[in-house]
């Protein structure tokens, strides 16, 4: 059944709501994926703040399917680099087509991955296809219809990313593919699937970044208002 309260919602002045957007846009757009990430040490507690933001997330049903694997030990990290190399590298030689490779070509990657042992802090993102509940009469798990997943892990992932970034870290989003080895390394349960694993730290002192830029807003808005001939 449906309870409800009064919502908590602070309203803005005009003035102060235009500042805090400009003032975020601006930070935001000095962000940069990064490849080539520090040694050094990251605050925990930026890395779990950044969870616990993700975790405000809308989700289809509210279901937050969601888990968020943060691994820092060297061994696991050396594990995980070595599994995604192996793929990379059969995709890099194998499987991406020619197209593909030519799309990637001004980003400068290839399958050799040692960030994932340089940073400080791997975020596994896991989505719940489904969820899990025991039957309480015959004790057998029951899977449960999660709505939404895709995108509810990707709100959810950019907020994680606002958050590392507004903290001061470098990021990058890596999708290794396939990354079903990221389930046995990190003993996750079948109804997890990897999402996407978010490398985070400093950038190392000598860090390089692709000269690319993002599109205009006038090519990526479009305005539907009264003076507008209606689509
Ligand atoms: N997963 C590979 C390839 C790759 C694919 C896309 I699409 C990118 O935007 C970047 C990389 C890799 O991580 O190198």
């Amino acid at each position: 059944m449906a309870q409800f309260q009064r919502i908590h919602f602070q309203r803005l002045s005009v003035e102060e709501q235009l500042s805090r957007s400009q003032h975020f846009l601006q930070q935001m757009q000095t962000r940069r994926t990064v490849r080539d990430f520090s040694t050094e040490a990251v605050p925990y507690e930026l890395i779990a703040n950044a969870v616990a933001t993700a975790g405000t997330a809308p989700s289809g049903a509210n279901q937050q399917p969601w888990t968020f694997v943060v691994v820092s030990d060297p061994a696991t990290k050396r594990r995980i680099r070595a599994a995604a190399e192996i793929e990379e590298r059969e995709s890099y030689e194998r499987r991406m087509s020619a197209e593909w490779l030519e799309a990637l070509a001004p980003l400068g990657t290839d399958w050799h991955k040692p960030h994932l042992e340089d940073a400080p802090y791997l975020i596994a993102v896991f989505r719940q296809a489904y969820g899990l509940r025991v039957d309480p009469d015959t004790g057998e798990p029951v899977k449960i219809k999660h709505y939404y997943t895709e995108e509810s892990v990707g709100i959810a992932v950019g907020m994680l990313l606002c958050s590392l970034h507004l903290a001061g870290l470098a990021t990058l989003t890596h999708t290794p593919s396939p990354m079903g080895f990221l389930n046995d390394i990190l003993q996750r349960p079948a109804n997890e699937r990897p999402y996407l694993l978010v490398v985070t730290g400093y950038p190392a002192a000598e860090a390089q970044v692709p000269v690319i830029g993002k599109k205009a807003l006038a090519d990526i808005l479009v305005r539907v208002d009264e003076t507008s001939d209606r689509p």
